[in-house]
């Protein structure tokens, strides 16, 4: 890949989260978070914590929807492919964060005069032994980061203007498995699983994941994954129609960029009027989704793209593609 750069730009938090980050922030000399580079009209975005298995900081979260923001608005970028560095994909929300860690009012000890011991003579004899009160967890609204992060990062990768690909290189946990799967195409390689981690530590699906699964797999296949919270492998994905593709290891990064440079030589607006409208269907009566393609259909077929790719067709040659 060519033309690796960091990029900069985690947005300012929301109302009431209580922490500030610096815009770009990656510890002075420290890897950035996030790599962006560029191949042809390919944009490349590959997390970049993997002492963390990529879990998702609130850096990390911002400088992502920036760089899906300048993809978007770069009409020289036609696809977009995201991975992860190292051997996992993404651990999901980074427990560590502060914004999320769970934190406790200090433990009060007991003071030094008290007794446990009972006064009344009639009391048992037998030695106590006092017991620390319980810690106490401070309130803490953890919603917000999925107002002000998760929410914005999920509908702008599904608002592209260019065909998004995830390659998943490793595990992909919680978020980090609903993000990749918010993508176009999902693409993983053979060691790589999906793990819906929420219900093991006492929460729902988010970034999509209620939304996505019973969209892909259905109900029942969703509430195994969601509320057992297993490591689906990625041959099982595949099969039950999670992603796409399943490819060897090794043949990951080469597979992936392959279907990048593909889909960004094919007819831009007509894949993400494909998209728009297959997720439009879902909630459609069939004459609606009818309604909805002729009307799609009038203006493609307006469009550089279609005069284009018709008369290549008559012509017997490849047709060149434009418009986004
Ligand atoms: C991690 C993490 C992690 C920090 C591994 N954080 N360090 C959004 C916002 C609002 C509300 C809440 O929800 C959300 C969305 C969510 O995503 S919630 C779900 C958060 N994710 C998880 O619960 C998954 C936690 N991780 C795991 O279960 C395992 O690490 C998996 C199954 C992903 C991988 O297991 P292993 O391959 O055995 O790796 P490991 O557990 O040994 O992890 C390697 C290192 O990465 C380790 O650090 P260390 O310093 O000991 O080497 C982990 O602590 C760290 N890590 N996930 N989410």
């Amino acid at each position: 890949m060519t033309n690796m750069t960091d990029r900069s730009g985690a947005p300012t938090p929301g109302p009431g989260l209580g922490v500030t980050h610096q815009p770009g922030e990656a510890p002075h000399g420290a890897d950035p978070v996030l790599l962006v580079s560029t191949e042809g009209a390919v944009r490349v975005l590959t997390l970049n914590r993997p002492q963390a298995l990529n879990a998702f900081t609130t850096p990390l979260l911002g400088q992502l929807r920036h760089a899906l923001d300048d993809a978007a608005a770069d009409t020289s970028i036609r696809a977009v492919l995201i991975t992860g560095a190292g051997r996992a994909f993404c651990a999901g929300q980074d427990l560590n964060d502060p914004y999320i860690k769970p934190e406790f009012e200090p433990e009060v000890a007991p003071s030094a005069g008290a007794s446990t011991a009972p006064t009344t003579p009639t009391a048992p004899t037998a030695p106590t032994t006092p017991t620390a009160p319980p810690r106490r967890p401070k309130p803490k609204d953890i919603g917000h980061l999925l107002d002000h992060y998760y929410i914005p990062l999920a509908l702008r990768l599904r608002s592209m203007p260019v065909p998004t690909i995830c390659a998943v290189n490793g595990v992909a946990a919680g978020a980090g498995a609903n993000f990749a799967l918010g993508c176009d195409l999902v693409m993983a390689g053979r060691s790589a699983s999906f793990i819906q981690a929420f219900s093991r530590i006492g929460l729902v699906p988010d970034c999509g994941g209620t939304w996505l699964l019973t969209r892909l797999v259905g109900r029942a296949r969703a509430m195994q994954l969601t509320l057992l919270g297993e490591k689906l492998p990625a041959e099982q994905a595949q099969q039950w129609g999670l992603i796409a593709r399943c490819v060897p290891d090794e043949e990951l990064a080469s597979a992936a960029m392959a279907m990048a440079q593909q889909l960004a030589g094919m007819p831009t607006r007509a894949l993400v009027q494909t998209r728009a409208a297959l997720d439009e269907a879902m909630h459609l009566e069939l004459e609606d989704a009818l309604r909805l393609e002729a009307r799609l259909q009038s203006q493609l077929g307006y469009a550089h793209d279609y005069l284009e790719g018709a008369a290549a067709f008559l012509d017997k040659r490849t047709p060149q593609f434009k418009d986004r």
